[in-house]
């Protein structure tokens, strides 16, 4: 696939998650919902659900029955990004460009935004229609456990529990898999899922996720420590990221070999994995262009 049938594909998916994040939330005259949707609606890449929409391709799912579960991942997301810019964690002003929610709304509903958009995932979940309920039910706690303790919000706090202390590869590994990577492996996995993978293809695909969250992870730092733009904070917290422990050209390495074992997964699949090909390169050639 080319960079320009990679955007093109990547610009239809996008489109088809913006129409249903809309459809989902929908304006109405309440200050919570106004907060919710400056939120959701402020741009981003829509990776993770496009990552549902992609893997449930490969295994034939039709779209709209992936849609409601890619949209809830973006929920689940977004809810992160919000919690993660309050003043108690990471502290940022700016987010997708624009202030960040507490910003504009202050703390208390900023906390109310995450976790209306956490809660309300898993009603967008369980109102699903067209998906056998076994597999639905099996979706809902794919994305529980990548969202919960043992992924992402334990991720966080062992992040938290890391600032200012000096951090190994193996604890810096160990708090992204959890923080960011726990969401994208959950992404890939959810929406073939929702499409019956076989157990063997949904096992090829989970490996791709999880070398997909490395590697996105790994590219994140080092553009961050290039551009200075979150990494500059992250020094200031005295974070665990992959530069700080591995150098610069360590790190660039290491992205590249979590993109080929990425690509080494999805080998088997055939060309209905093209796009999930297509975007593990798109993701660790960024760090190459700088942008
Ligand atoms: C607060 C429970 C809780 C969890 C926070 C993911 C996370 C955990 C915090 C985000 C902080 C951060 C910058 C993590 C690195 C991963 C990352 C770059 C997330 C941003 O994801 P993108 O690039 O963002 O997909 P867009 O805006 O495109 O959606």
């Amino acid at each position: 696939m080319t960079d320009a049938a990679l955007e093109r594909w990547l610009g239809a998916k996008r489109r088809l998650v913006e129409r249903a994040l809309r459809r989902e939330l929908p304006a109405r005259r309440s200050q919570l919902r106004e907060a919710m949707r400056y939120s959701l609606l402020a741009g981003g890449k829509r990776l993770r659900p496009i990552l549902a929409l992609a893997s449930g391709e490969v295994v034939g799912a039709a779209p709209a029955t992936v849609l409601p579960f890619a949209c809830a991942l973006e929920y689940i997301h977004t809810y992160s990004l919000v919690h993660d810019d309050l003043p108690a964690m990471d502290d940022d002003d700016l987010r997708r460009g624009r202030p960040t929610s507490h910003k504009v709304y202050g703390e208390g509903l900023a906390i109310l935004v995450g976790d209306a958009l956490l809660t309300d995932a898993f009603g967008l979940m369980a109102g699903a229609r067209g998906v056998p309920p076994a597999r639905a039910l099996a979706a809902v706690a794919e994305l529980a456990r990548a969202a919960g303790e043992a992924g992402m919000v334990g991720g966080q706090a062992l992040d938290l529990a890391s600032e200012g202390v000096r951090t190994s590869l193996g604890q810096v590994r160990a708090i992204h898999a959890r923080k960011t990577g726990a969401l994208f492996t959950a992404s890939v996995r959810v929406g073939a899922i929702v499409g019956g993978a076989r157990p063997g293809v949904l096992r090829r695909l989970g490996a791709y996720g999880e070398q997909l969250g490395l590697a996105f992870q790994i590219v994140d730092d080092l553009l961050d420590a290039v551009e200075g733009g979150d990494g500059r904070r992250d020094l200031e917290l005295g974070k665990a990221t992959y530069p700080a422990v591995l150098g610069m050209e360590r790190a660039r390495r290491h992205a590249a070999r979590a993109r080929d074992a990425a690509l080494a997964a999805v080998q088997p699949l055939g060309p209905s994995a093209d796009p999930l090909r297509a975007i593990a390169a798109w993701i660790v050639a960024q760090v190459g262009r700088g942008s």
